[in-house]
């Protein structure tokens, strides 16, 4: 019987909180949260709007399309949460932060406490980034209607890593990336699918050989797909 008693907290601001309660709620991010590893709280910005229509956003001074979330509810949020505990990163989801990595998953997973600020429209008021915010995330060069998506591939990403989450089928070590490399190719019953055959080697039951033609596989798609990985 294994005891985790560092638990991670992963709360969310975000105006769309239905957005992350699917992701987040089946899989493996409920088997995290089932296990008491992982704790993830939503949190609806609009609990803070500046009026009773729920406002939250407003124009961008300088004229120009789109809407600018408001100072005032972002801040009364951030620090509403912060009375209850102190967070180790303050992300802010967004395209032009730092490009999502593993290193970066994996640095994160190692922390307590995260709050996590979903954009919306234009972004947020560029002082609640200067005064809060610790930490900028993008999940890639492409442009998502708001932050939501990005925030539940951010959660995935790190609630998959915390020690306890995975099982020895699922384990993280052989991930793709995991070792700066991508995973060799695998197959399932059975041997022969149409005449298209599995690989004799995976069949000859010689746990040496397999391992030497998964890492030659592996090294050799990398070199195919990704050979920027294998110059890092
Ligand atoms: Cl974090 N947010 C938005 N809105 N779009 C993105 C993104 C984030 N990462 C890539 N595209």
């Amino acid at each position: 019987m294994q005891l985790y008693l560092c638990a991670m907290r992963i709360d969310i601001i975000t105006v769309l909180p239905q957005l992350l309660e699917s992701p987040l709620s089946h899989s493996i991010m409920q088997r995290a949260q089932s296990k008491g590893l992982l704790e993830v709280q939503v949190h609806n910005l609009r609990q803070w709007a500046v009026n009773e229509y729920g406002q939250v956003d407003d124009y961008q001074y300088g004229g120009g399309a789109g809407m600018v979330m408001l100072c005032e509810p972002l801040a009364k949020a951030i620090e509403h949460l912060q009375n209850e505990r102190e967070y180790d990163e303050i992300i802010y989801v967004t395209p032009d932060g730092k490009t999502l990595n593993q290193k970066t998953a994996n640095a994160l997973s190692l922390k307590e406490n995260l709050l996590i600020i979903c954009g919306h429209y234009k972004g947020i008021d560029e002082r609640i980034r200067q005064h809060y915010i610790t930490k900028e995330i993008s999940i890639g060069d492409y442009v998502l209607s708001g932050g939501e998506l990005a925030a539940a591939v951010l959660v995935d990403a790190i609630g998959r890593l915390l020690p306890g989450v995975l099982n020895d089928e699922t384990s993280a070590l052989f991930d793709s990336f995991q070792d700066g490399i991508l995973a060799p190719p695998v197959y399932t019953r059975p041997a022969d699918f149409r005449g298209w055959k599995v690989p004799d080697i995976l069949l000859s039951g010689d746990p040496k050989k397999i391992e030497d033609w998964r890492y030659d596989q592996a090294l050799q798609r990398t070199q195919e797909r990704r050979p920027d990985l294998l110059e890092e």
